[in-house]
């Protein structure tokens, strides 16, 4: 798998490398949410070490936004699956689809992927920031930010502690 390592690293074992916030398209047709969109909304996880990693301890949470303006973490969904070392995992909202199924853009550049069977749930209108935690030993792992408005189906890439236009 190729990952530049011009990115700046945090000595995670499990960091946020991409993510890709805002599918391309318009996401919603009234109450219809397409699904080969829906997959294309998704979050990397890196597994930095050359060892394998049991994500079962592991959860991805997301900044959730109140009425009142203020936000908080919520949980995106629990991670599952062995993720072998230098291997990426690519977690997708929506359902399960086969990777024949899924718009190139989404299947490539992931060695396993996994969904959170819920709809849309990175912020386009607000900054948003993956997170990676360790239910086990209760700490965060790693995290990373991006501004509001990502662009239409552009790839996030990892720099410092953000999510930027590459
Ligand atoms: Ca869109």
């Amino acid at each position: 798998m190729l990952y530049s390592n011009t990115y700046f690293t945090p000595m995670s074992n499990l960091i946020i490398s991409q993510a890709k916030p805002n599918p391309s398209g318009k996401d919603r047709y009234k109450q219809f949410t397409p699904p080969t969109e829906l997959v294309g909304e998704w979050v990397d996880i890196f597994n930095q070490t050359y060892q394998s990693i049991d994500l079962s301890s592991y959860s991805l949470y997301h900044k959730a936004y109140k009425p009142d303006g203020t936000s908080e973490f919520a949980i995106v969904t629990r991670l599952s699956g062995i993720l072998l070392g230098r291997s990426i995992a690519r977690v997708h909202s929506g359902d399960f689809m086969t990777q024949n199924s899924m718009p190139e853009i989404d299947r490539i550049g992931a060695n396993i992927h996994l969904f959170t069977g819920k709809n849309y749930v990175w912020n386009n209108n607000k900054e948003d920031t993956p997170l990676i935690y360790n239910a086990v030993t209760k700490t965060t792992i790693d995290k990373a930010t991006y501004d509001a408005f990502p662009p239409d189906g552009v790839i996030l890439k990892r720099y410092g502690d953000r999510l930027i236009i590459a």
